[in-house]
């Protein structure tokens, strides 16, 4: 049994107080109010959007949907947090805190969004502090006024709270692994789903059902895509009926847990054949690349390579009509494989500091790769995704048939696969210092 994350909770509380107080000293500021947020309207609308907040504050208190409370912390003393609980009956109030977390946070239950500010006054007496002493962060709009604009969100603290927020403690990567089991029920009850002949709606509601989330507690939209559908990097759709022939499912879903995210992606094929063949070759690299994982690893040079492995899938396969070398070179491998090898994952499903170094300088991405979203060298307690994926999009072919040598592809190939849509394999890992844990694999090998 797993050990449950909230008893790694207290020294997380302990952890990032100390990363916040030598950020705050770094950037001479004595406080830093955090805000939750405040809920959005649609225009002209009392229809509230779902409500996420600030991951800033979710990465002090697992309180994921509560809006207009706000965390005060002063270096060496206890955080305060000033906990809204209405006193409601149109909505239900968030209910009362629960000691595992709150046991760690001086408590001032306020009854109007606003009264935040009286206590904040409770606190720090001296209002011309706030002109440029003490930051705040959010975007909720009662932030204003309130802080000098300069002190909402300062750039240089913020990156120093991102920077900080990419070394996950024990607690987060708990928290982590826990949404990723969760999400493997998910999706081997998809698999059934699919396999059973449901659309891509009836899939979707079963994945739903088997993790019980709602679709706004989901980390992003759920991507649930039959044949085709699969090219489609970001298919956003659910269609209620069932195509005439059904060949291939590709689903991207997560879970959360405390707001922290799995991102989990799988292919399936219907049957056996050439499309399940490179569903194989690409599972294998997936964990070749997830092997060559550890801490000191340059994250771009690892995508570099992985254009190369699926380069030489492409040629093994018969796809191209090229050197492996030839196709990154060329570009052609982006024709096939147009994004990123993965992300930071944690508070949010494509985490921060992504692209800066440990002093805040910006890492640039490789030429000719402008989805890469991770350009660091790895570290210890890092969590990421690592997610090749291979597709048959007929915009991107039909630009290089267009501009390119078009027959660097063998198009009676492309056209006996393009039916499958493509394929991506995506696990999450923790770096080690020898190499990494993967989440995700474990995740599954427990599903019942
Ligand atoms: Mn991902």
């Amino acid at each position: 049994m797993e050990q449950d994350y909230r008893s790694y909770y207290a020294s997380h509380v302990g952890e990032v107080q100390k990363r916040w107080e030598r950020a705050l000293e770094a950037e001479d500021f004595m406080a830093v109010l955090v805000h939750s947020g405040t809920p959005m309207y649609s225009f002209l609308d009392d229809y509230q959007y779902a409500f996420r907040p600030n991951p800033h504050f979710l990465s002090w208190l697992p309180l994921t949907h509560h809006a207009d409370s706000a965390l005060l912390i002063v270096p060496g003393e206890r955080p305060t947090l000033f906990y809204y609980q209405p006193d409601d009956y149109w909505y239900l109030p968030p209910s009362d805190p629960e000691p595992w977390w709150a046991d760690h946070f001086n408590i001032e239950v306020v009854r109007d969004a606003a009264d935040w500010r009286p206590g904040l006054d409770r606190h720090l007496p001296d209002a011309s502090l706030r002109m440029g002493d003490i930051a705040a962060i959010g975007d909720s709009p009662s932030l204003a006024g309130e802080f000098a604009a300069d002190w909402i969100n300062p750039e240089r603290l913020i990156d120093r709270f991102h920077i900080a927020r990419s070394r996950k403690t024990p607690y987060e990567i708990a928290c982590i692994a826990e949404a990723a089991r969760r999400a493997a029920r998910a999706h081997v009850e998809a698999e059934n789903a699919f396999r059973e002949g449901e659309s891509e709606f009836g899939i979707h509601m079963r994945y739903l059902a088997a993790c019980e989330h709602t679709d706004a507690q989901l980390p992003y939209g759920n991507i649930v895509a039959l044949n085709t559908h699969g090219a489609v990097l970001h298919y956003q759709e659910r269609e209620r009926s069932v195509p005439s022939e059904v060949r291939s499912f590709l689903i991207d879903g997560g879970c959360t847990v405390n707001a922290y995210a799995s991102d989990i992606t799988r292919t399936y094929a219907r049957q056996n054949g050439e499309f399940a063949d490179l569903i194989s070759a690409m599972d294998s690299l997936e964990l070749d690349l997830v092997g060559r994982v550890h801490a000191g690893v340059d994250y771009k040079e690892l995508f570099l390579q992985s254009h190369l492995e699926i380069s030489r899938i492409l040629v093994s396969f018969g796809i191209i009509n090229a050197s492996a070398e030839d196709a990154v070179e060329s570009g052609l491998s982006s024709v096939f494989y147009p994004h990123g090898l993965g992300h930071f994952l944690g508070l949010q499903t494509h985490d921060v500091a992504g692209f800066i170094d440990n002093d805040g300088r910006e890492i640039p991405r490789p030429e000719g790769h402008p989805a890469l979203r991770l350009t660091r060298v790895l570290e210890v307690d890092n969590v990421l995704t690592i997610e090749p994926g291979l597709y048959f999009i007929e915009t991107l072919l039909n630009q290089w048939r267009n501009q390119n040598d078009a027959s660097m592809i063998n198009w009676d190939r492309v056209e006996a696969l393009a039916p499958y849509g493509g394929v991506r394999i995506e696990d999450n890992v923790v770096v080690t210092e020898t190499g990494c844990d993967n989440l995700t694999r474990k995740a599954f090998a427990g599903v019942q």
